[in-house]
């Protein structure tokens, strides 16, 4: 396998909106990230992915982009970009861009324009077909609610848009429209920008029906077309493709290097394992062993050929502590500790969303009115017409929302967790008394300090990065174990989920190994080791 620069750095998530607010006006922004590069430095992250920061009237927190070259105003200035782009370089550290080429906003000057006249350039740059007002084209549901066509009445033809109407998708068969995308890419690359995170790219191809459509070869020749005109002018880049869709085959064409497209993708078979956000959001039942197969399957995949992105939440997705750990004062840490082992021992990039490193939490309401995602927001009046209750609907929003990620980051106890001396776009959650930075940077036990040391193991250990991947205790009910290897050197990883302890089948003598980490005090290796406590998480090199 070709080694490159990005290998060995570990991603961190910023969501603006929701990190630090510099100037009191309750909203995140590019200058309060700068207060807190000091931070994720020590931390040890070599790139920051922050969420989309061009114009946008924020149905959907930037995701709805109204002006690709501008910044929001929120967030802050071209030169505040700039600045946050220098003091990043300082500090080894790369900043990501989302790009939003799905779709725009409806408020974008090309929809503008594409939704007045038929006959203007821009008509073609969205998506639309014929109709009459009571009956719509074919087509499925969109992502935040409603049908995928929506009716235009000033040129009687409907436009489509996956996710809500605020956000009709792109014409992707348009050459010109592309190329007006790519020639915005490079205007970031020279802004210094060094890598691209590509919001829902695999939805750029559609299937004529108003769905996506997975098996087209459509997407490589855009994505192969996109490097050449952009980010193959570069060789200090690095790009990720969010692929809601995609399968392990398609990942390899993906992220195979010699075919230029990304150099990794999201895939999302894990985040769908419960039910969460997928399908009628309804709890779907799974064992370990399901979660194991699952993971085996992408790190065996990827071996020879591809990348893979490790990450177990975003913010799309309720907070990984309280999806797959234990969110109780007792184990939340330990828990977190054992998550982070398991993530960082497999083969792949990183990602921490923000707050994760410190252990925060999904947010509690007691009514359904408090949420602000649109996608919850849209949930909840959906729910409500077919006569849902409001308990039922708030246990559905409590689960799923994504919310649960876009509480303000939790920096100290002073009021609203530290993040704005003004009024918060959105309340921080209430723990932040006992969960938040300061403290645990006090603490040596802290989960902040096992983050930081996770990741200065994958700097220091190729076996770690780049060797193969063997699940160990396959039928283990509880424990979720594997072993990487690369040219005779061995680590040795061992996850117990469970809240109660596990004993293990040895089937390694592990007495002679190194512990790289553990998430309980002491660090000698014995015979213990086949005896796990709650959460216990052992990485041994042998
Ligand atoms: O399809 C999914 C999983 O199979 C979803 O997670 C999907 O990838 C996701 O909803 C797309 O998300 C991205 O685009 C949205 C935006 O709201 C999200 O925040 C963003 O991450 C529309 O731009
Ligand atoms: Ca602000």
């Amino acid at each position: 396998m070709d080694k490159k620069w990005w290998h060995h750095l570990t991603a961190y998530q910023i969501y603006t909106r929701s990190f630090c607010d510099s100037n009191g006006d309750g909203i995140g922004d590019f200058q309060g990230i700068i207060s807190k590069l000091d931070y994720l430095q020590e931390l040890g992250v070599g790139a920051i992915w922050i969420s989309p920061f061009n114009d946008s009237p924020n149905y959907d927190n930037g995701y709805d982009i109204s002006d690709y070259y501008a910044i929001l105003k929120d967030f802050g200035t071209t030169e505040d970009l700039e600045e946050l782009v220098k003091e990043c370089e300082k500090r080894d550290i790369i900043v990501m861009m989302d790009l939003v080429l799905n779709h725009s906003s409806n408020e974008h000057p090309w929809f503008l324009e594409a939704a007045k006249d038929r006959d203007g350039k821009y008509h073609d740059y969205y998506i639309w077909e014929e109709g009459t007002e009571d009956q719509p084209p074919q087509g499925e549901g969109a992502f935040f609610g409603g049908n995928v066509w929506e009716w235009t009445p000033q040129i009687q033809e409907y436009y489509y848009h996956t996710f809500s109407i605020q956000q009709p998708d792109l014409n992707w068969k348009n050459e010109d429209m592309r190329k007006d995308l790519y020639a915005m890419i490079r205007y970031w690359m020279e802004k210094g920008i060094r890598g691209f995170r590509l919001d829902a790219i695999d939805n750029i191809v559609k299937n004529g029906h108003g769905g996506n459509d997975q098996q087209s070869e459509k997407i490589h020749t855009y994505l192969q077309e996109m490097n050449k005109y952009s980010f193959g002018l570069q060789d200090n880049l690095l790009t990720v493709g969010e692929t809601g869709g995609t399968t392990l085959e398609m990942a390899k064409v993906y992220s195979d290097p010699e075919r230029k497209e990304l150099d990794m993708v999201f895939q999302f078979e894990l985040m769908g394992i419960d039910g969460v956000r997928s399908g009628n959001w309804d709890p779907k039942s799974y064992t370990l062993h399901d979660l194991k197969k699952l993971m085996e399957k992408w790190q065996v995949g990827l071996e020879q050929k591809g990348w893979n992105s490790l990450f177990l939440g975003n913010h799309d997705y309720p907070r990984v502590l309280s999806r797959f750990g234990n969110d109780t004062p007792e184990y939340r840490i330990v828990s977190g500790k054992m998550l982070a082992t398991m993530i960082f021992g497999m083969k792949g990039t990183p990602y921490i969303y923000q707050g994760d490193e410190i252990g925060m939490t999904n947010v509690i309401y007691t009514e359904s009115s408090r949420y602000q995602d649109i996608e919850s927001v849209n949930f909840r009046k959906e729910k409500q017409e077919l006569g849902w209750s409001e308990e039922k609907i708030l246990s559905y929003l409590l689960r799923n929302s994504r919310d649960n990620a876009r509480t303000p980051m939790q920096w100290n106890t002073q009021a609203h967790a530290g993040f704005t001396t003004g009024t918060p776009w959105m309340e921080a959650n209430e723990n932040y008394k006992e969960i938040n930075v300061e403290d645990s940077r006090k603490d040596p036990a802290s989960l902040f300090y096992y983050y930081k040391k996770l990741i200065a193991l994958r700097k220091e250990h190729d076996v770690l990065i780049y060797g193969n991947f063997r699940l160990l205790e396959e039928e283990h009910p509880q424990v979720f174990a594997y072993e990487r290897s690369l040219d005779g050197r061995k680590v040795v990883v061992v996850c117990n989920f469970g809240e109660t302890p596990a004993q293990m089948n040895a089937t390694q003598d592990l007495t002679d190994g190194k512990v790289l980490i553990h998430n309980y005090e002491g660090e000698s290796v014995g015979k213990e080791i086949w005896t796990l406590k709650p959460y216990e998480a052992w990485m041994i090199e042998i």
